[in-house]
C-alpha cells in the first residue's frame, strides 16, 4: 500500500441512524473502488466493516471500524460507525478524527433520532457533512419528504446536488445537478453505469433544483451573491468552487442519492467526497500546549510527530490494537515515541492499515492519515503519542456515563478473577461501560448504555475471553437522602472487664442541594473529641451512609457536622469512635425524614405522527412528564422526563407499538424523589433480597 500525503487523503466518518445502510454503503464503496473482489452484503454477513461475530449475528454495527478506498489517486479513509443508540459513543469518537461526515439517511423514514444526535455531534465539531439519502429503491422512498424533514431536523441548507432517476423499485440512477449529466446504472449491483443526457421528463425538475442549488451557494458567499445578482446565475466554475468552500466550511450540506444494496450512485458519491470535502491538509486540529493554551496543529508531515488515539480494541490474541490519527509529522514503524498524556515512552512495532479486520503493514504513516498499531504497553484511548519534543495534547473524547447496571455472576465458580481481568480489557476498549462491585450486596455489576449494550458486552466476554456469566435483572441505582435537619447522638461503650471501648459523638445532619453528595464538617472546639479521633467519626458515618438507611442505597446530598462528644482516657480508640459515628448516623435517620431518590432520564421519542397520541399516553402511564412535542414532516418528536425504572421495557414496547417505525434516545438527567407508595415497595424488595444475604453488624 502506498503512503499518502495529507492533500491526497479524505477522512470520512459514516454516521446515521441504525439501518440507514451505512455498512452496506461502505461495502459498495470498497467494491466499486476495486478494494475487494466481492460485493459484501450485510444480509449475508459478508461485509468488510461488520466483521465481528456479534455484528454479523445481529446485523448491526456495534463498534466503529476502519476501511479505505483509493479513488482517483486519493485515499478515502472510511469509518463505519454504529447507529444503534447504545453504541453511539463510537460514532462520536469517529467524528473526532474525521474531517467530514457522510450522514446516511433512510429515504423512507427520513431523519430519525440518532440522525439528529450524530448531526449535533458533528455540529459541535464544526465538521463538513454530506447527506447520503440511501434506500431510494424502497417502497415509499421520497426525496422531497425526506428533504423537508432534513431541513427542519438538521439544517435549512441541506441541498440536493443530485436528483434520483426513477422512483422506488424503478430507481436506476442519478442526475448530477452541477454537471447536468445523467448516470444510469446496471441492475446487477455491479456499480457499472452509463453516462447520458437528462431524461426528458426530468428537464423541468432538474432546472428548478439546479436553480435552488445555485441560489443556496450564492447565499453562502458575499462575492458570489454579488455575481449572482449581476448575472442572474453563476458560471459552472463559480458553482463548483462556491459549493466546495461552503461545504468545507460547514455552511451547506450537499445531498446525494444512493441505493447501497443495488449499488447505485456510489461512484458519484465518491466523486463528491473528492470534489467537495476537505483533505486533512485543509483542517488543522485543535490541541493544547504545555501551558494549556490552544494550538492548531496542521497536517504537516515534516513537523514533530503527534497523533491522537481515538479507539482501542482488546484482542485476546493480537493484544491491544490502538487506532490513531496522525495529526502532524510522520510515524515510522519500529521506532520509539512518547506518550504525552502519561509521560511514558512507547515502542511502535508494525504500523498497519485496517481494512475491516485485515491488516496491511506500512513502513510509515504521514500527517492526516488514520492508522493502527498493535501491542502498545501503556497507551489508551484519548492519549496523545508522538515526538518527545512535541508538547501538544488533544482534547479527550467525552464518553457517556453508564445509565443502567446489571448484576453478573460467573457460571463457573472461581471465575471471578478472570472476569475482572477480562472486564478491564473490555473497559479499555469501550469507555462507556463500567465494571464494579456493589458495596452492599457484594455483587459484580456491569453498567452500560442499555440492555443491548450489556448483552453484547457479556457476549464479547464469553467469545473473546472464554468467561461465561449469568445476567441478573437490571438494577436501578436508587439513592437515599434526607428531607429534614436534626441533631443526633451516638455512644459506643463496652466497659465490662479488661480493656474497654468508649466513643461518643453528637452530630447535626441537614439536607443539601441535589447533586452535592456528602459533606463532613468538623466543628469540635475544646477537645471534647480528641483531634485524632475525628476522622474515625467521619469514617463511621461514611460507612453507614454507603449502606443507606431505608433500603440499602447510598445516602447522598446531606451534610454532617460533628459538634460535641466525650472520650475516655484509656478506653477511647478509633474503632469506638467509628462505631459512635455510625450509631449517631442511625439515630439521626430516625428523625431526619429519609427518603428514596430515583434516576430520571431525558427521553426523546421519534415516530410517525399517527402514533403520537398513543405514545404520549404510554409515557404518562410510565410516570413521564412530557416536556414538549414537535412535528417535523411526517415525524413527531416527543420529549419527556421519565424515571429510569419505568423505561426498562420501553424498547420492546416502542417497537411493537409502532411496527418498528419509532426510535428513541435516552440519557441520564437527574435524581428525584420516588412517590411514597413506590418507596414502600422498594423497601420491601430490598428487605427480601437481603434476608439471609447479610446481617448488619453493630
Ligand atoms: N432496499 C435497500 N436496502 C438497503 C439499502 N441499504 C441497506 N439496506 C439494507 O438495510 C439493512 C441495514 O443496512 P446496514 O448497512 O446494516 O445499516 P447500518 O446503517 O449499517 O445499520 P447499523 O449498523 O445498525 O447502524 C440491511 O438489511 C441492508 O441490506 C438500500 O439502499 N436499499
Ligand atoms: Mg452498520
Amino acid at each position: 500500500m502506498k503512503v499518502y500525503d495529507a492533500a491526497t487523503i479524505r477522512n470520512v466518518a459514516i454516521v446515521g441512524h441504525s439501518g440507514s445502510g451505512k455498512t452496506q454503503l461502505a461495502s459498495a464503496i470498497l467494491s466499486d473502488s476495486g478494494m475487494v473482489n466481492r460485493f459484501g452484503k450485510v444480509d449475508e454477513g459478508t461485509t468488510v466493516t461488520d466483521y465481528d461475530e456479534e455484528e454479523i449475528a445481529r446485523k448491526h454495527t456495534l463498534s466503529a471500524s476502519l476501511a479505505y478506498a483509493e479513488w482517483n489517486k486519493t485515499k478515502i479513509n472510511l469509518i463505519d460507525t454504529p447507529g444503534v443508540g447504545n453504541f453511539l459513543s463510537d460514532a462520536r469518537a469517529a467524528l473526532h478524527v474525521a474531517d467530514a461526515a457522510a450522514v446516511v439517511v433512510d429515504a423512507v423514514s427520513g431523519p430519525m433520532v440518532q440522525t439528529e444526535k450524530v448531526w449535533e455531534a458533528a455540529e459541535e465539531l464544526g465538521l463538513p457533512r454530506l447527506v447520503v439519502l440511501n434506500r431510494l429503491d424502497r417502497e415509499r422512498a421520497s426525496l422531497s419528504r425526506s428533504l423537508d424533514a432534513l431541513r427542519v431536523v438538521c439544517n435549512r441548507t441541506v441541498i440536493p446536488i443530485q436528483l434520483p432517476i426513477g422512483e422506488e423499485k424503478a430507481f436506476k440512477g442519478v442526475v448530477d445537478l452541477v454537471t447536468k449529466k445523467a448516470f444510469i446504472f446496471q441492475s446487477d449491483g455491479s456499480g457499472k453505469f452509463s453516462e447520458g443526457d437528462i431524461p426528458e421528463t426530468m428537464t423541468g425538475s432538474v432546472a428548478a433544483a439546479r436553480e435552488a442549488l445555485i441560489e443556496m451557494v450564492a447565499e453562502a458567499d458575499e462575492k458570489l451573491m454579488e455575481k449572482f445578482f449581476e448575472a442572474g446565475t453563476l458560471t459552472d466554475e463559480e458553482l463548483v468552487g462556491g459549493l466546495r468552500s461552503a461545504t468545507s466550511g460547514a455552511k451547506i450540506f450537499p445531498l446525494v442519492c444512493t441505493s447501497a444494496t443495488l449499488n447505485i450512485g456510489v461512484p458519484q458519491l465518491l466523486d463528491a467526497i473528492l470534489a467537495y470535502l476537505p483533505s486533512p491538509a485543509e483542517r488543522p486540529l485543535k490541541g493544547v500546549d504545555k501551558s494549556g493554551a490552544e494550538v492548531a496543529r496542521a497536517a504537516d508531515e515534516k513537523a514533530p510527530a503527534s497523533a491522537f488515539v481515538w479507539k482501542t480494541i482488546a484482542d485476546p490474541f493480537a493484544g491491544r490494537i490502538t487506532m490513531f490519527r496522525v495529526v502532524a509529522g510522520t510515524f515510522k514503524a519500529d521506532s520509539t515515541v512518547h506518550n504525552r498524556t502519561r509521560e511514558v515512552p512507547e515502542r511502535l512495532g508494525h504500523l498497519v492499515l485496517l481494512q475491516g479486520k485485515t491488516q496491511t503493514t506500512v513502513p510509515e504513516l504521514k500527517a492526516g492519515d488514520l492508522g493502527s498499531v498493535a501491542k502498545l504497553k501503556d497507551t489508551l484511548t484519548n492519549d496523545t503519542i508522538g515526538d518527545k519534543s512535541d508538547q501538544t495534547t488533544f482534547p479527550p473524547i467525552k464518553f457517556p456515563e453508564p445509565v443502567l447496571s446489571y448484576a453478573i455472576e460467573p457460571k463457573t465458580r472461581g471465575d471471578e478473577d478472570k472476569i475482572s481481568t477480562s472486564m478491564h480489557r473490555l473497559e479499555e476498549e469501550d469507555p462507556s461501560i463500567r465494571y464494579s462491585r456493589d458495596p452492599q450486596t457484594k455483587e459484580l455489576l456491569l453498567s452500560g448504555q442499555g440492555q443491548l449494550h450489556i448483552e453484547v458486552t457479556v457476549a464479547k466476554l464469553k467469545r473473546r475471553f472464554g468467561v461465561d456469566v449469568l445476567l441478573k435483572p437490571p438494577r436501578i441505582p436508587y439513592r437515599e437522602t434526607i428531607k429534614g435537619s436534626t441533631e443526633a447522638h451516638g455512644r459506643h461503650k463496652k466497659q465490662t472487664g479488661g480493656h474497654g471501648q468508649f466513643g461518643d459523638c453528637k452530630i447535626k445532619v441537614e439536607p443539601l442541594a441535589r447533586g452535592s453528595d456528602f459533606e463532613f464538617v468538623d466543628d469540635i472546639f475544646g477537645g471534647s473529641i480528641p483531634r485524632q479521633f475525628v476522622p474515625a467519626v467521619e469514617k463511621g458515618i461514611q460507612d453507614a451512609r454507603t449502606r443507606g438507611y431505608l433500603a440499602g442505597y447510598p445516602m447522598v446530598d446531606f451534610r454532617v457536622t460533628v459538634f460535641d462528644g466525650s472520650y475516655h482516657d484509656v478506653d477511647s480508640n478509633e474503632l469506638s469512635f467509628k462505631l459512635a459515628g455510625s450509631l449517631a448516623f442511625k439515630d439521626a435517620m430516625t428523625r431526619a425524614r429519609p427518603t428514596i431518590l430515583e434516576p430520571i432520564m431525558n427521553v426523546e421519542v421519534y415516530a410517525p405522527s399517527d402514533f403520537a397520541g398513543d405514545l404520549m399516553g404510554d409515557l404518562n402511564s410510565r410516570r413521564g412528564r412530557i416536556g414538549g412535542m414537535d412535528t417535523r414532516g411526517i415525524t413527531t418528536i416527543i420529549k419527556a422526563q421519565v424515571p429510569m425504572s419505568e423505561m426498562l421495557t420501553y424498547e420492546q414496547h416502542l417497537t411493537s407499538a409502532t411496527g418498528g417505525r419509532g426510535s428513541y434516545h435516552m440519557e441520564y438527567s437527574h435524581y428525584d424523589e420516588v412517590p411514597a407508595h413506590l418507596q414502600t415497595k422498594i423497601i420491601a424488595a430490598a428487605k427480601a433480597e437481603r434476608a439471609g444475604v447479610e446481617v448488619e453488624e453493630v
